[in-house]
């Protein structure tokens, strides 16, 4: 009888992963959010459904804090068993309780409808303003510019007015306002897409790892098959049958990559696997959907953390997620909370 396949529990991380993807337009882009926050209404934070928290980014609590915020997890196709989106929307409704949460796909534009309702109902509100802004903020490529047009298409219903793509980098530079809302007895809605901005140092590897496996950083900064590794860790993990055409379940990459590009003839010459491009193809089959439906984060986790670290210190302060924010950003630094306290003590 052949043995039981136990997957891997623990991905072997190596210290060469690299860390860090602040591009020149990532640093431009958040100086121009920042003179632009001022005179906009709302700020619409993306986020990737399938890293709802890894795609967070503690530049943007910051920067742009205190304006009124509407989160939208993007990419909800990309979680297509319903029992996985049921099982986790309550938890990331939790990681952010006080702000209005909406989730979008592009396979469906009117998945936008509920976020300008919101819109619609708060620019009536606004009217003494004049027309409302909104700016629409996020990670690189978490899908801003497909919500921007999904948004003006189901408002306005014009076609798209944003440039989208499958990489990392598309919009570079913050954009003139788009029409997302018309009505000629209410304010009007305008929104700025803006270029998507990473974070200056990744201390935490998985979460390069993560936010790499979803397209939210180039393909040719981390080797293909250490990400095509990461990916089968995770599947190995949820649903190992769905790559059972190319071979049977396994936690050795190579093996798997040799299978996988001779059975889709991924070779070079002589019939040698093209292994690196075999580990591309097998990431954008995962990417398009077709390699089993997961979330990367685990949000149980997270929220036990964050629960367990309020415990541990009460905010001493009432601005709205400035505590949570503090917690991101000692991740992102890799220092503890002692390390954080020491620094803030030398400052006063
Ligand atoms: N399956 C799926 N793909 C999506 C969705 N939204 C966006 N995408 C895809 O994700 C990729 C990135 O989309 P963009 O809208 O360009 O992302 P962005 O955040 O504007 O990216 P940058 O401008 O580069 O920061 C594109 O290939 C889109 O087609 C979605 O809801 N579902
Ligand atoms: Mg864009």
């Amino acid at each position: 009888m052949a043995a039981k396949f136990i997957p891997r529990t623990v991905f072997p991380f190596s210290e060469s992963i690299p860390r860090s993807y602040f591009l020149g337009h990532h640093k431009a882009g958040l100086e121009k959010m920042k003179q632009k926050v001022d005179s906009v209404n709302y700020v619409i934070e993306c986020r990737d459904i399938r890293i709802p928290v890894t795609s967070i980014n503690p530049l943007f609590e910051e920067a742009l804090g205190a304006k009124k915020r509407l989160i939208v997890y993007t990419k909800r196709d990309l979680l297509d068993t319903d029992s996985v989106f049921r099982k986790n929307k309550e938890r990331m409704r939790k990681l952010d309780e006080k702000t209005p949460v909406f989730y979008t796909t592009s396979t469906f534009a009117t998945s936008a409808k509920p976020i300008l309702e919101q819109l619609k109902s708060d620019a009536q509100r606004l009217q003494e303003f004049g027309s409302c802004q909104v700016m629409v903020v996020g990670m690189p490529n978490v899908g801003k510019s497909t919500l921007i047009n999904c948004l003006r298409n189901t408002g306005v219903f014009k076609p798209k007015a944003a440039y989208t793509g499958a990489e990392p980098g598309i919009t570079r530079k913050v954009g003139t306002p788009i029409k997302i809302l018309d009505d000629p007895n209410q304010s009007a809605v305008y929104v700025l897409d803006t270029p998507g901005v990473f974070v200056p140092y990744m201390p935490d590897g998985e979460r390069m790892l993560r936010l790499a496996l979803c397209g939210c950083v180039k393909d040719t900064i981390i080797s293909p098959v250490t990400i095509a590794d990461y990916l089968l860790y995770h599947i190995n993990l949820n649903t190992p049958a769905v790559y059972e055409r190319w071979s049977k379940p396994t936690n050795d990459i190579s093996h798997f990559l040799d299978q996988f590009a001779h059975q889709t003839g991924i070779l070079g010459k002589g019939g040698i696997p093209n292994t690196d491009q075999a580990a591309l193809n097998f990431v954008h089959k995962w990417r398009a959907g077709e390699m089993g439906s997961f979330l990367l984060d685990d949000l149980q986790l997270e929220l036990s953390e964050r629960k367990r670290a309020r415990h541990l210190e009460k905010p001493s302060f009432g601005g709205k997620g400035k505590w949570e924010a503090k917690i991101e950003a000692d991740k992102i630094a890799g220092r503890s909370r002692k390390e954080r306290k020491r620094e803030e003590r030398k400052q006063t």
